[in-house]
């Protein structure tokens, strides 16, 4: 099995991605299975462009994308992703766009064909605060998810594809201190807690 996991470039004025920086952390075999990584640009079109290719060119067998949550104070396994663009900031080449269709013949929305009830459990069973997730935005994230599994159905592929959203790490709320924060040791193990479990 080849798992591809993605992770998106900082945004936002952040230094960085902690889903980018957790990626970067995994092994690269996960339970006989090889991990693909692949980083994707903050940018609408640009970011599901970049996966689409790959995945033409790789032909993994299941894609997990990871993304940022600031805000959120657990590991989020998102359960759905919806047929809509509505930024409230600019992504990373300047676009906004603004309650916009992703796709004009995509369904309003497709779920994750992962199994996400037990991801959330297995991460919760490992000490790691976690749950399913009913939204994945209207940013960037959601786009990727959509387009990912957009392709899975319009192309008939035997590809199994999902999302995980991830808290800010502790060194990015050191000037907003209300904020929630998880460790970055905490969110790798919870990656790879995810990725043990839909592989069983
Ligand atoms: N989080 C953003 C986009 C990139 C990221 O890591 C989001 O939730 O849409």
């Amino acid at each position: 099995m080849k798992i591809l996991i993605t992770a998106f470039e900082p945004f936002g004025g952040e230094k960085v991605n902690p889903a980018l920086e957790a990626m970067k952390l995994l092994p690269d075999m996960i339970d006989n299975s090889k991990i693909l990584k692949l980083e994707l640009p903050t940018i609408f079109k640009k970011s599901v462009e970049k996966v689409w290719q790959y995945i033409d060119m790789h032909k993994p067998d299941i894609i997990v994308s990871l993304g940022q949550a600031g805000g959120r104070a657990y590991i989020s396994v998102e359960r759905v992703a919806i047929n809509i663009d509505d930024a409230s900031i600019a992504d990373n080449d300047g676009n906004m766009p603004v309650d916009l269709p992703i796709f004009e013949d995509g369904e309003n929305a497709y779920f994750s064909n992962l199994p996400i009830r037990n991801m959330a459990e297995a991460i919760k069973k490992a000490g790691i605060p976690a749950r399913i997730s009913n939204t994945a935005g209207t940013y960037v994230c959601n786009h990727v998810m959509y387009g990912v599994l957009y392709k899975i159905h319009k192309e008939n592929l035997n590809m199994k594809a999902g999302f995980i959203h991830v808290p800010y790490i502790p060194e990015q709320v050191i000037a907003k201190p209300e904020s929630p924060s998880m460790s970055l040791e905490h969110i790798v193990k919870a990656i790879e807690v995810a990725c043990v479990e839909l592989l069983s």
